[in-house]
């Protein structure tokens, strides 16, 4: 966005909580974090020469090797120099009388801007459920999303991890290898299909390189937003005996290609239970104690969580040195100062982590006092009625001039993020340009046009299975929230048609108030 908007020749300050660029990949620095997106689609097309020099290790690379490429792309742009970083904004109020946000800034100071955009991420406000105790706790604790710099030596320690989602799913394994003991405190047992990551080889690597226009095509034009294509075909069209052989192929491929192999799989509860039921016959197969298989074994829709891809996750439960502790059976109790206990023992522990997400989509907005037209704050105008409401994800009524990159109701984590993310930054580039040449002083949508996508939103959401599931996509996982499906399944490309053809249309549905309207 920094890029963008200094290449358009506006004036722009990026405020940044951490002490460096990286985002989600400068707080997750937990064992094992890696990215689930193949390497070659996770990154930006905005540059060719940037494609060009920069060389992926692997398909599925680790948190460090993300976090030097966009260290990287922060020094061959030279971005730096406009973010201020050890800052966090507190709160942002649209000040009515002259149109413009006034930003307050965690060391006190203000600033004042036109506009006021938000690039605070999805699955930026870390969960730390409030268990009893836990500031009795003697030993280290830990969340994986804001992991500290210096390494967490496991060596000889009893570890427990509380949380089974993506991010435990990456760590369990890791921990495993060096802990004394650990155990696995599990809510809900989890689908994760094997990664098998490999490193590329230079001939791949060289194709890539030159295939750019092709990379940058998917990447922006289908509908994952990457090169994952999904099968135009039904799981039940195939006999079992055809099906098993797909998935038993997809399996051994491993990555999303499960996911991808029948295009019914997250639409049609029927085909949905023959991919189920394929991974729970292989958590059968892989774990060899069948009380313990008994209790990974999830019955949930497959995929309506985050399905996860995972290094040797099933696997870590043959170890001697693993504990599973089912938290629905044997609920945690309290923390005490030398570890957890649960309804029917006490856990010693060292380290504990936790792994317990996120209050995604919307938390990190409301973490930020955000108020617009009239003093109303965003967080009570979302709340009213249970009902987030935008206008294609990237603005919402009330909040003039604020855009929001991957906002609620947009395709954001259902998606390649950094496809998300382009084109939401080229959107916005785009429509302040917009603005500038067309002497508009406001711009924010319309109360109808916003009512009509969220209801859109929510009517392709109740298409899928997706809404059966508790999980974060729906708000579920933190107490209190108001349920609604947060994110846009409509597809990436038609998502991106939406907004193409609204700005086309100069920028349809939104209300442009012109500088003249002022005196
Ligand atoms: P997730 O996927 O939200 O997983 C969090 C896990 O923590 C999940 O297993 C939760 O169980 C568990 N949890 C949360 N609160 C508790 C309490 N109070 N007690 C026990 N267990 C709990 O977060 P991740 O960080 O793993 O992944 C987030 C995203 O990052 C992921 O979707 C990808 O997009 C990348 P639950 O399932 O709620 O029963």
């Amino acid at each position: 966005m920094l890029y963008c908007l200094r290449e358009a020749g506006f004036s722009t300050r990026v405020y940044e909580a951490g002490d460096g660029v990286g985002g989600v990949w400068y707080w997750n620095r937990y064992p094992g974090a890696r990215c689930d997106i193949e390497s070659i689609y996770y990154n930006y097309t905005f540059s060719k020469e940037l494609y060009q020099e920069w060389t992926w290790t692997s398909k599925y690379p680790a948190q460090d090797e993300i976090l030097r490429y966009l260290n990287h792309v922060a020094e061959k742009f030279a971005l730096r120099r406009d973010i201020q970083f050890n800052t966090r904004i507190t709160a942002a109020h649209f000040d009515e009388a002259n149109n413009r946000w006034t930003l307050q800034l965690d060391d006190g100071t203000n600033v004042t801007a036109k506009y006021f955009i938000s690039g605070v991420g999805c699955l930026s406000a870390a969960n730390l459920p409030n268990f009893k105790g836990l500031n009795r706790f003697k030993g280290q604790w830990y969340h994986t999303g804001k992991w500290p710099k210096e390494k967490v030596d496991f060596t000889g320690k009893r570890v427990g991890v509380i949380g089974t989602g993506s991010s435990g799913v990456q760590a369990i394994p890791v921990i495993a290898k060096e802990a004394n003991h650990l155990t696995v405190f599990q809510r809900t047992p989890q689908y994760t299909i094997p990664a098998r990551n490999y490193g590329y080889d230079p001939e791949f690597i060289k194709q890539t390189k030159e295939d750019f226009e092709e990379v940058k095509r998917l990447m922006r034009e289908s509908s994952t937003g990457s090169g994952l294509l999904i099968r135009n075909v039904s799981a039940l069209s195939d006999p079992p005996e055809k099906r098993q052989q797909v998935y038993e192929k997809a399996w051994a491929e491993g990555g999303f290609a499960l996911t991808s192999a029948y295009y019914d799989l997250f639409i049609n509860e029927e085909a949905n239970k023959t991919a189920a039921d394929f991974i729970r016959s292989k958590i059968k197969e892989i774990v060899h104690n069948p009380e313990v298989a008994e209790k990974l074994l999830p019955d949930y829709y497959f995929g309506t969580k985050r399905p996860i891809l995972d290094t040797d996750y099933y696997e870590t439960y043959n170890r001697e040195n693993v504990t599973l502790v089912d938290v629905k059976k044997e609920p945690i109790v309290e923390i005490t100062s030398n570890g957890i206990r649960t309804k029917e023992s006490e856990y010693k522990l060292d380290i504990l982590v936790f792994a317990t997400g996120y209050d995604g989509m919307t938390g990190p907005l409301f973490k930020i006092d955000i108020r617009g037209k009239d003093g109303v704050k965003l967080k009570e105008k979302w709340e009213e009625g249970s009902k987030v409401r935008t206008y294609l994800g990237l603005a919402t009524e009330g909040f003039p001039n604020f855009f929001m990159i991957t906002g609620p109701e947009s395709p954001s984590v259902l998606v390649n993020m950094p496809s998300a993310i382009e084109q939401h930054v080229e959107w916005i580039a785009d429509c302040l340009q917009f603005l500038r040449e067309h002497e508009v002083e406001t711009i924010e949508p319309t109360l109808e046009v916003e009512e009509a996508w969220s209801k859109h939103c929510r009517e392709v959401a109740e298409t899928t299975l997706y809404v059966k599931t508790d999980s974060w996509y729906t708000g579920a996982n933190i107490a209190g929230k108001p349920r609604s499906f947060l994110i846009y399944l409509g597809g990436f490309d038609n998502y991106k048609h939406k907004c193409n053809e609204v700005a086309a249309a100069g920028y349809d549905g939104f209300t442009l108030s012109p500088i003249k309207a002022l005196h």
